[in-house]
């Protein structure tokens, strides 16, 4: 009986590549060859994967070919294909923006009425301006967007922002964004019954490898009569976990921390009496 397995694809080379085949090996999975390779198959999971180029990974996955694929929102939005997204992945994080020369002023959205807009994202672009009921002239152009006010070829142009540096360096300032992104994991909308459970099985070891990067392991000592005010601070799975020290009147505190609070609670340890502070990556969390 041939195992089934789950068709996932990855986008072949590029600014996703290195992020998804990451996920995959955080989450466990050993791929064999990646390298130059157009599809390979987990040995330790019951899973296939394809690598694409992300323009075609939304069309794979609605037509079955794959069951799940990695993508950014932006292609997946302008590609506009039946896919559901089951998971935001956190990486790949850019926003589809609307950029004039530098020298201009911006009067809002309805002055973009009549002109001449360069884009790779003419889909979701006409449905911005559709939105706002101004019609322009867009020219779809597929690489190098950025230089097309420079050159002549349009007015001002709708791009993928991240850092901002490009823009600046062609003499561009960006005055909208029209769409923010990042890489989703999307499904076909029909998957079998074995396959939404290997999925699940998935899921839940991207989200354990996903909570994992957001929190810190915190290792600490505490005097003891200054325990209760430390273990306030912290807040831990369920509660931290205290243990004697062998040095009499002390104790060694073990919890965990999110990313968002930890400076503001690391400095309040320490003003509360904490010393020897050690903070540790999580591999997994599950919780
Ligand atoms: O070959 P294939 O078609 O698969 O790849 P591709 O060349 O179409 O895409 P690739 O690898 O460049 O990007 C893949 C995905 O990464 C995009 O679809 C986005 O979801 C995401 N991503 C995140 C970005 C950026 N950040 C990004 N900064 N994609 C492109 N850029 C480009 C942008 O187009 C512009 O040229 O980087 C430049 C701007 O960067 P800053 O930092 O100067 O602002
Ligand atoms: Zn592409």
């Amino acid at each position: 009986m041939s195992q089934i397995r789950l068709k996932i694809a990855i986008q072949k080379s590029g600014r996703l590549y290195e992020d998804s085949v990451q996920l995959l090996k955080e989450c466990g999975i050993q791929l064999r060859n990646v390298k130059d390779r157009l599809r390979t198959e987990a040995d330790n999971f019951p899973l296939e994967v394809f690598f694409l180029r992300d323009d075609d990974i939304p069309q794979y996955v609605e037509d079955g070919v794959a069951d799940i694929g990695i993508v950014g929102e932006n292609v997946l939005q302008e590609k506009n294909k039946k896919a559901f997204v089951v998971e935001a992945l956190g990486f790949g994080k850019c926003r589809l923006s609307l950029a004039i020369p530098r020298a201009e002023e911006y009067e809002g959205v309805q002055s973009l009425q009549g002109k001449k807009i360069a884009t790779s994202y003419p889909f979701i672009l006409q449905e911005f301006l559709k939105e706002h009921n101004v019609t322009a002239d867009i020219h779809e152009i597929s690489g190098s967007v950025e230089i097309a006010p420079g050159i002549g070829l349009a007015d001002m142009v709708a791009d993928l922002v991240s850092s901002g540096s490009t823009l600046f360096m062609n003499g561009l300032k960006e005055v909208e964004t029209i769409l923010e992104s990042q890489a989703v994991m999307i499904s076909n909308i029909a998957l079998s019954s074995e396959q939404e459970l290997i999925l699940q099985k998935l899921l839940f070891r991207i989200r354990a490898v996903k909570k994992a990067q957001k929190n810190k392991y915190i290792l600490l000592n505490a005097p003891n009569d200054q325990l209760t005010q430390i273990i306030g601070l912290l807040p831990g799975m369920k509660s931290p976990t205290v243990l004697p020290l062998a040095i009499e009147g002390w104790s060694s505190v073990h919890s965990v921390l999110s990313e968002d609070t930890f400076w503001d609670i690391i400095e309040q340890l320490k003003e509360a009496g904490a010393e020897g502070i050690l903070v540790v990556p999580i591999e997994k969390m599950i919780v």
